[in-house]
Order: C-alpha cells, then structure tokens, then sequence
C-alpha cells in the first residue's frame, strides 16, 4: 500500500490577508485615526507579518508501515523553514474527511498525527482521495498549507502520519549528456531538507572528483560513464543521485551516402520496393526521408545506424523520376543520394548521352510521345506493328525508328510525314470524281 503526497507552501494566503488588512487600516484612517496612530498601526503590523515564519513540505513519496500501535503510519516528508532550517516542535494540526486531529511533538522533533481518531477497524477503500490540510506551529512561527494523495490497495486501522524531520534528499543534473570527445559537461546540483551547510561530492566516473555544488568537467576519452553525486548535511545525513555520460570517439561525422537499390525501368500505377541503407561512424541513432519526386515523401525516426529501411512506391504517371534520400543523423547532420527511375519510358542513348525518351502517357503500352532532352519538344508519335517512327525535332521528319519487340533504335533519314487530313482529302476526291464519271457514264446512255 503506497500513498503519494506532495505540498506547496502559501504566501499567497499569507499576502492576500495582509492587503484586506491594511486595505481595511486605510478606510479606518480615513475616519477616525491621526496620521501618527495610523502609521504605528502599519509598523505593529509589518511586524506581525514578518514573525510568520513560512513553511515548505518537501514532498517525499510516502510509504505506510506499521505504527507499532495497530495501525499505520505515513511518513510524508520534513518541513522546511523559508530559511532552510528543518522546523521542530510546535503544534501541527492535519485536516481531513475524517475530521481534524491535534498531533504530539516527537522525540525526534518531529510530530506524530492519530488520524483514525482511535477507531480501529476503519477502512480507505482503494483509490479513495483525501486531502490533508495541515497548520504546523512552531515556537518561531506558523504555516498553513494543503496536501492530497490517493490511497493505492486498501488501508484498513489508518493509525498515524508523520512529518520526518529527517527527510534529506539531493539531486545532480547535467548538460551535454552526450557528444564526441573531449566533450565539456556543466554539472549542477541542489538539496533540500537536512540542516546546512551541505557538502558536495562528486565522482565523475573517470577517476576525477570535485567538492563544488556546482561544477564543470571534460572528458577526454570515449565511454559510457556513470556520475554520482553524494551531498551530506551538518548532522551527516547523506543522500545520493547519479547521472550517465555517453562519450563517442571522434567529432561528429555525417552519415555515409545513403544506398537505394531496386529496379529503376518502371510502369505505373505498379508498388516498387526500395532498399534505403546508411551507417554512422559515431553510431548515431539517424532519420531517413526519401523523396519520390512526386511530391510524396516517407520519413522514418530512430533508425540506429546500419539499418536497411524499405520503402514502397507507387507512381501515378509516367516519366522519369529522381528519388532522393537523405540521412540525418542526431547532430543534425546529413548525407544525400539520388537514383533516376525510368516509368513508362524508353531512353533513346545516342554516344553515350541521353537524347530523349518515349513515353507511355496512358501506360496502355504504347508509347504515344517522344521527349526531346535538348529542346524540351515533346511530339506524337506515329506506331505500326511495334515499329515506332519518331520525329524528334517536329520538323515533320521522321528520324528515328525504334522496334520494341528488338529494343533496336535505328535512323530513318529524310521520310517526310503523311499529312493524314491530306491523305483523307485525296481519298474522298479520288472517290467523288470516280462517283461523277460513273454519273455521267449512266446519264449518256
Ligand atoms: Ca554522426
Ligand atoms: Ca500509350
Ligand atoms: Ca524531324
């Protein structure tokens, strides 16, 4: 059975109270009091307020045990003096659906609460919420403030509570938590409860120390490297919080270039697999983005380096597309690679560089336009029993012949295209002359 409790301190309270007071002071003046009388008043007051004396609760997670009484008892954390020091005797009051209880001062200093009121037998069901609101009063001075936590598992006999007065608990923070060698880690740590002066020690996990709260240390060496932070009080309380270093071996690199295998001669509306591989030489964790240059990307987080990530792809239309991928490791640094995949495409290759390619615009497997890499013209073409005529320059000559059953691209000099709308033309006219000889062959007989 574990119960949570954590606290705040009220000088808000403390503030709202003292502004009714002399807020309600200055109407009273007003009225009926001299100037001399009204500022004694504030004075009397100011001191008042400053002999309060503010609390804090240290908000120390709370186990119950046995009270020894039959009972169980809470220990919730110290109270803590706006000075730091540990507040001891005093009177402390806890609050709760149960009813309000006085508790007795302890021989430790601290005080001990009988919130069952002496009933035994009387049960916190699992997961009930309580709120206890505690005045503390010691010979300095009073507090007030609200804690709450909820029971976990049934509490039954719910004996004492107590306020440790021992409660002591330090804690280390660091930054960078890791880097490249010789990395430089500010250290910085803090305390709470206890009685001061506090003393600080630190073990850097490479064999050097230091007696600083707060502190800077290099590390020369690649390593994974545990810190721990020991504090002790005057009264020799310690307490205790560690911290890991990860040191890597030379200064950050980028990722290699990243790898993308898979087949690049493509059709559309087909899923391509893509093997995407990339390694860090710091061992980072990495991210890879790859962009299929049709305004869609995939992106994939924490990848640990030497990973191979695939990636499917499907291209709506045809042409050629540049994938690209690159890689970016923690540090923010990056590789990049690109491959062209040919979809619906045939590549015209003329001494060793790219003329142009068709293009299978429908994907209904003919290639119905020829891309003119130099000029960018893209013109018809014309298909006869897989032979292909290409005019590449629209000058309305054919230059090339590609044969798709041999994948053979020949030249075909000095064809001149057919007019197709004068072809017709000469069709229908050869008939209608035909049609009016016939005509006047019938009307002469
Ligand atoms: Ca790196
Ligand atoms: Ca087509
Ligand atoms: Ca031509």
């Amino acid at each position: 059975m574990r119960i949570v409790i954590g606290g705040e301190e009220d000088r808000f309270l403390n503030y709202l109270i003292s502004t009714l007071i002399i807020g309600g002071l200055r109407q009273v003046k007003s009225k009926y009091l001299s100037t001399k009388i009204f500022s004694f008043s504030l004075i009397i007051i100011a001191i008042y307020l400053c002999h309060m004396t503010v609390f804090s609760m240290s908000p120390v997670p709370t186990v119950l045990s046995d009270d020894g009484n039959g009972g169980l008892k809470a220990i919730i954390g110290s109270a803590i003096k706006e000075n730091n020091e540990v507040a001891r005797g005093g009177i402390v009051n806890v609050t709760s659906t149960f009813g309000t209880r006085e508790g007795s001062v302890l021989s430790n200093g601290g005080w001990q609460v009988d919130i069952s009121g002496g009933v035994k037998g009387s049960e916190w069901p699992d997961g009930t919420n309580f709120t206890l609101t505690i005045t503390l009063t010691d010979n300095d001075g009073s507090y007030y403030g609200e804690t709450s936590g909820r029971v976990d598992g049934t509490v039954t006999n719910v004996g004492t509570i107590y306020l440790d007065p021992t409660a002591f608990s330090a804690s280390a923070s660091a930054n960078p938590l890791s880097g490249p060698a010789p990395l430089t880690v500010d250290f910085n740590s803090n305390a709470i409860g206890g009685e001061k002066p506090y003393s600080w020690n630190w073990d850097f996990g490479d064999g050097n120390t230091s007696f600083n709260q707060n502190t800077t240390h290099i590390y020369d060496t690649e390593g994974a490297y545990i810190v721990t932070l020991r504090v002790s009080d005057s009264q020799g309380r310690n307490d205790s919080d560690s911290i890991n270093i990860h040191v890597s071996s030379t200064a950050n690199q980028p990722p290699t270039s990243p790898e993308i295998t898979g087949k690049t001669i493509l059709t559309t509306h087909q899923p391509y697999k893509f093997n995407i591989y990339a390694s860090d030489i710091n061992n980072d964790i990495l991210t890879y983005k790859c962009s299929w240059d049709d305004g869609i990307y995939n992106t994939t987080n924490n990848v640990p380096s030497g990973t191979i990530i695939v990636y499917s792809h499907t291209w709506k239309n045809s042409g050629i597309y540049n994938i690209t991928v690159t890689i970016m490791d923690q540090y923010n640094a990056t590789s990049m690679n690109t491959i062209s995949v040919y979809v619906d495409v045939i590549l015209f290759i003329e001494n060793q560089e790219l003329q142009g390619y068709l293009i299978d615009e429908n994907a209904d497997g003919t290639y119905d336009i020829f891309h003119n890499n130099q000029t960018d013209i893209e013109t018809i073409t014309s298909v006869h029993e897989g032979i292909y005529k290409i005019d590449s320059d629209n000058d309305r000559t054919w230059e090339y012949t590609f044969d798709s059953l041999s994948g053979e691209i020949l030249p075909l000099l000095s064809e001149h295209k057919t007019n197709s709308i004068i072809g017709l033309f000469l069709v229908f006219g050869i008939i209608l002359i035909l049609i009016i000889i016939i005509l006047i062959f019938i009307l002469k007989k």
